[in-house]
C-alpha cells in the first residue's frame, strides 16, 4: 500500500526501549549564533512598515514600542480577565499549571477585532510575509488571484508565579510547515506571522516570551538549546512581531506574586486552514457588526480565486452588503489574453 506522503519522516529513525519510544535524529554541527540585543530588535520611532521588514527578515522577530494606547491595551485585557480566571491548568504537558488562556479573542474583544487586528503596521507586515499571487491557464487565458493574509488565531496567555519555562517550539507545526536553511530570508517560505501584545510589562522574571533570534533560517531539524534564547522584554503596549517558523516559548515566572499577560494574535496564509474556528457559535450579528477592515483580516472575504465562498458570493456580500456593492466582485483579481511566443521576456 502507499505510504502517506510526508516530507519530514524520513528523517528520523523511532525504537522502542524500556516501554519509552525514542526518534534518533541527525546531529548538525552548526555555527554558535551571534548574540541579538534587545536594542538589536527594537525599531527606531516612528515605526514604520519597512523598519519591522527588515528586522524579521534579519532576526525573525522584532519589537514596536507603544503599539496601542494604554485605553486600547485595558479594554482588551478587561475583556480577557473574566475568561482568564474561569480558565484551569491545561490537561497536559504543553502549558504549565500556572498559566492560563483565552481562545477567540477576536470574538470575546472588539477591541482586540478593531484595535489590535486592523493596526496598520499588523496589515502591512502580514502583506509583506504572507500575501501571495498566483496564476493559471484558463482555456486561452491567464487568470490571477491575489490571496491575502487572514487571521489564524488570537490568545491571551496569563503566566502565574511559580510556572516553569513552557519547552522551545515553532507555531508552524500546526501547517506542517518544513524549513529549509537559508542564509538570507526567503520569501515563500513561511505560513504565519504573530503580534504579541504586552497587556502587562513582561520580563524574564515574570515569563516574558523567549525565542531564538535567526531561528526562522534554519534547517528544520536544527535543535535549539537555551543557550541561544533571548527573552522578548516588553513594557504594557509594546508589540513584539515573530515569524511562526523562530523557535520560542513562554517563560518561568520565577517572581512571588507578578502576573505576566499578552495577547498574541497570528496571521496565516489565506490558502490554509485557519487555527481557530471563531465562526461556529458566534452569532452573525457579531460578524454584521465589524468594520469591513477587520471582517477581511478575519478571513470573511474570498481569497481570490474562488476560495471562501458562500453560494458562489463573497461572505461580505452577505455580511456588508452596501459596502461589498462598491467593491470588485470579480473571484480574478486579473485576466490576460495568454500569447504563447519563445522568450517571454523580450
Ligand atoms: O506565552 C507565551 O509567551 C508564548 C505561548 C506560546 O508560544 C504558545 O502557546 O504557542
Ligand atoms: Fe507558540
Amino acid at each position: 500500500m502507499r505510504q502517506v506522503a510526508s516530507e519530514t519522516r524520513d528523517k528520523y529513525v523511532v525504537f522502542e526501549k524500556e516501554g519509552i519510544k525514542y526518534a534518533k535524529v541527525p546531529r548538525n554541527n552548526y555555527d554558535m549564533p551571534v548574540k541579538v540585543t534587545k536594542e538589536d530588535l527594537t525599531v527606531s520611532e516612528p515605526a514604520t512598515a519597512e523598519k519591522v521588514i527588515k528586522k524579521i527578515e534579519i532576526y525573525g522577530g522584532c519589537i514596536v514600542k507603544n503599539y496601542l494606547p494604554t485605553e486600547v491595551i485595558d479594554t482588551i485585557y478587561a475583556d480577557a480577565k473574566p475568561h482568564l480566571d474561569q480558565d484551569g491548568s491545561w490537561d497536559g504537558t504543553f502549558f504549565p499549571p500556572e498559566t492560563r488562556r483565552v481562545a477567540g479573542m477576536c470574538v470575546k474583544s472588539r477591541a482586540c477585532a478593531e484595535n489590535f487586528l486592523t493596526h496598520e503596521l499588523n496589515v502591512a507586515v502580514s502583506k509583506a510575509f504572507l500575501g501571495r499571487e498566483h496564476a493559471t491557464w484558463t482555456g486561452d487565458e491567464i487568470i490571477e488571484g491575489y490571496s491575502p493574509p487572514q487571521h489564524n488565531c488570537t490568545i491571551t496567555f496569563r503566566i502565574g508565579p511559580g510556572a516553569k519555562d513552557q519547552a522551545l517550539h515553532r507555531d508552524d507545526g500546526i501547517h506542517h510547515n518544513t524549513r529549509k536553511h537559508r542564509d538570507s530570508y526567503h520569501y515563500g517560505d513561511d505560513t504565519a506571522l504573530g503580534t504579541a501584545l504586552a497587556l502587562t510589562r513582561t520580563t524574564k522574571a515574570n515569563g516574558a516570551t523567549r525565542f531564538v533570534p535567526g531561528s526562522h533560517l534554519w534547517d528544520h531539524w536544527r535543535h535549539p538549546s537555551e543557550d541561544e534564547v533571548m527573552y522578548a522584554e516588553l513594557d504594557k503596549g509594546d508589540c513584539f512581531f515573530m515569524l511562526a517558523s523562530c523557535f520560542h516559548g513562554g517563560s518561568a515566572n520565577t517572581t512571588e506574586d507578578e502576573y505576566r499577560a499578552v495577547t498574541i494574535l497570528f496571521m496565516t496564509l489565506g490558502t490554509l486552514r485557519q487555527e481557530e474556528n471563531i465562526m461556529l457559535g458566534t452569532p452573525i450579528e457579531y460578524f454584521k457588526s465589524l468594520s469591513v477592515d477587520a471582517l477581511k483580516l478575519l478571513g470573511l472575504t474570498t481569497s481570490a480565486p474562488f476560495l471562501g465562498y458562500i453560494d458562489f458570493k463573497d461572505p461580505l456580500a452577505l455580511l456588508k452588503p452596501e459596502e461589498h456593492a462598491k467593491e470588485n466582485k470579480d473571484f480574478f483579481s486579473g485576466t490576460y489574453k495568454g500569447v504563447l511566443v519563445d522568450d517571454a521576456t523580450a
